[in-house]
């Protein structure tokens, strides 16, 4: 870590309000952001933590469209679960605020202006689909279609989230509109593009050459897309919510979610420190910290440094370390199958545990690869690491202390070998945490400080205080201080990671909260300091709790299933040409319609057939009433054998789209055609 610099800017991705958080967010994003916050608060360094929802975007609007309620109702809706989350995680930001604010939709609008007033933009016509039912063009989400890469059916104008390719809308195969689902047309529209091509030669050297330092996972992904080649990038759209275009003649037209979201860093800044703001983005003794999921990548490496270039005298990022992805049970989270462990559920549903579910993302966080959470190896984790190691450590210290000295910390005699090796440790553990922790890796950090705890563990379980009592009181009194003072150094280092237990174990010292530059010291506590009142640090997580969770998750997949498609029949057996053209099909209209007594599902039809009127008994009462059926074209297979039905003679077959379910519906001309046209 650059020491000379004065001040840390830490930022973490906006989540959009769009839907709840879920352990992937804190997994890849805010424990990792907020244990390196801690860390240098602890250190004294002088930082600012910064987030806040994303407001804007298609997803959004598609969002409220659905509900039937407007884009603000939506995000007003999810900001509040959001924050409220991340409060109860006890992940410290100093601002979380939000993209719809006013003071963001004025800092958002500036920055545009500056850039277009300096001429940064290109501005173009292109066509672009409109749907004409909705009169509205399709920004990303707005149109989706058949993946060209993948030939998944449902994929987005911006993505396909079955292969991942990045897309434009006029890739995709039969393209329809998610609003109306009609076939959308091209029409011309005025959009402003950043270049970024332009920017090529100076990313390539300031990320390729300057930041060799940066995550290979970050690395490399920069390095693909600078090696493909940048475009020129549209940085508005044609929507009705988010950030105004500020320049006239731009009348519905709106930034682009991704041009806004990043300024959204500026303005909650500008939101906590309205006075000193631009010493924290424009003062080159700040280091800039970008925390953000792989998905994030190329608009914090790529896209957003170069707004910050072309609209000049802002400092850069001085590093970006993504992470991978979290799965759950060994499939891909997902808000829209319901796959996820939500943390507003986790949190009523684990009271008091916002710690562990930390101490297991953490554990397991996807720094380097996408990994995999499990709620066994919560479980293991909790009961065998937790509570077994750091709990029962600590609460055998305090608890002998208790017994044999009345809860006053007892002197350190004469010291051995082994006492020595082990206050020799600390320090060395300290200085490995504090190596892994500067250059982002939380996983070995956090191993790291239970190490300490695993130190005091076996020194208790190796030196048996509690056999040597009535032998050597002086040597229990040693073992206990050396335990003691591990345990107020696990009180510094465990903070960053856990901070609600290190807050329940300072307490049970009896102890206020110290800072990093005491983690190593092996005096923390005094003689005959009296300690609090031993509290439990962790509980078991019981087999039913897991049991549980995996219940909701199995409910989940068969709801998800009863949801797809239902399944189509099977293909028949082939026929010839000559068999297909024994059947004359024809166009004929209802000229009558009844219900046949007694029957729930069969109406009587005449129809004109185009050679005569006859009648037709048909199953389709429980869809079509007999007024309905007057005057429709539909299709019939007219020299179909008559049968008789209910005593009634039909003499031919209306045509019906039938489905799994037994739903069915006519088959009609996509015209009127004259009655007797052949159907070939
Ligand atoms: N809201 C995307 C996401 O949540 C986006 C991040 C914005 S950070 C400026 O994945
Ligand atoms: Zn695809």
């Amino acid at each position: 870590m650059s020491t000379s610099k004065k001040r840390h800017l830490i930022t973490s991705a906006l989540p959009y309000a769009n839907g709840p958080v879920h352990i992937g967010h804190l997994a890849g994003v805010y424990v990792p952001a907020d244990i390196y916050v801690r860390y240098l608060r602890s250190k004294g360094e002088d930082v600012k933590f910064i987030c806040g929802s994303d407001e804007h975007g298609v997803p959004i609007t598609i969002k409220a469209r659905q509900l039937g309620v407007s884009p603000q109702d939506v995000v007003d809706k999810y900001h509040a679960i959001i924050k409220d989350a991340f409060a109860r995680f006890g992940i410290s930001f100093d601002i979380y605020s939000r993209t719809s604010s006013k003071i963001h939709h004025k800092t958002a609008a500036d920055f545009f202006r500056k850039l277009y007033d300096d001429g940064k933009f290109i501005e173009k016509e292109t066509e672009q689909y409109y749907d004409e039912e909705a009169k509205q063009f399709l920004a990303d989400r707005y149109i989706v279609g058949t993946c060209p890469k993948c030939g998944a059916e449902n994929a987005y104008g911006d993505q396909c989230e079955k292969c991942g390719s990045t897309l434009s809308p006029t890739e995709l195969i039969n393209p329809r509109s998610a609003i109306s689902g009609s076939k959308p047309v091209m029409k011309a529209t005025k959009h402003w593009y950043l270049p970024l091509d332009q920017y090529e030669g100076w990313l390539r050297k300031w990320i390729l050459e300057e930041h060799t330092e940066w995550k290979v996972n970050v690395y490399g992904q920069c390095k693909s897309w600078l090696d493909g080649g940048l475009l020129p990038r549209a940085v508005s759209r044609d929507l009705d919510w988010g950030v105004p275009v500020p320049v006239e003649g731009a009348e519905g037209k709106v930034l682009y979610v991704w041009f806004d979201a990043p300024i959204g860093y500026i303005s909650n800044t500008i939101e906590l420190l309205p006075n000193e703001w631009e010493t924290w983005w424009k003062d080159e003794n700040t280091r800039m910290i970008h925390f953000i999921g792989k998905d994030n990548i190329v608009f914090h490496c790529i896209v957003f440094p170069a707004m910050l270039k072309a609209h000049g005298g802002y400092i850069l990022p001085e590093n970006v370390p993504a992470n991978e992805f979290l799965n759950l049970e060994g499939d891909k989270i997902s808000t829209s199958r319901n796959w996820a462990v939500w943390l507003h559920e986790y949190l009523d549903e684990f009271p008091g545990q916002e710690d562990v579910l930390r101490y297991v993302l953490c554990a397991n966080a996807p720094e380097t690869k996408d990994n995999d959470f499990t709620w066994k190896d919560f479980q293991t984790r909790n009961n065998s690491e937790l509570v077994a190691v750091f709990g029962n450590f600590v609460n055998r210290a305090v608890v002998l202390t208790q017994k044999y000295f009345e809860g006053k910390v007892p002197p350190r005699g004469t010291t051995d070998g082994y006492d020595n090796s082990v206050l020799a440790e600390i320090p060395l553990i300290k200085q490995r945490i504090e190596e892994n922790l500067d250059t982002f890796h939380f996983r070995e950090a956090l191993k790291e400080a239970m190490n300490l705890a695993r130190l005091g563990n076996k020194y208790l379980a190796d030196t048996e205080p509690w056999k040597l009592a009535k032998i050597d009181m002086n040597k229990v009194a040693t073992i206990l201080n050396i335990s003691l003072q591990i345990c107020a150094n696990l009180g510094i280092a465990l903070e960053p990671f856990l901070p609600f237990s290190a807050a329940k174990l300072n307490r049970m010292l009896n102890v206020e909260a110290r800072l990093w530059a005491d983690f190593g010291r092996t005096d923390l506590l005094t003689n005959n300091y009296l300690l609090g009142e031993p509290e439990l640090l962790f509980a078991k997580v019981e087999d039913a709790a897991i049991e549980s969770q995996l219940k909701k998750l199995r409910d989940t997949k068969e709801a998800n299933s009863a949801n797809q498609r239902p399944a189509v029949a099977p293909q028949k057996a082939p026929v010839t040409f000559d068999d297909f053209g024994k059947m004359d099909i024809r166009t004929v209209t209802v000229l009558e319609a009844e219900r046949v007594p007694k029957t729930d599902k069969l109406l009587k039809l005449k129809v004109d057939t185009g050679v005569d009127v006859r009648t037709i008994v048909s199953g389709i009462a429980e869809f079509y009433k007999p007024e309905d059926m007057i005057g429709k074209q539909v299709c019939v297979l007219i020299n179909l054998e008559p049968r008789k039905i209910k005593g009634i003679e039909s003499q031919g077959m209306i045509l019906m789209a039938k489905d799994a379910s037994g739903k069915m519906c006519l088959v009609q001309p996509s015209e009127v055609m004259v009655n007797g046209t052949t159907i070939s």
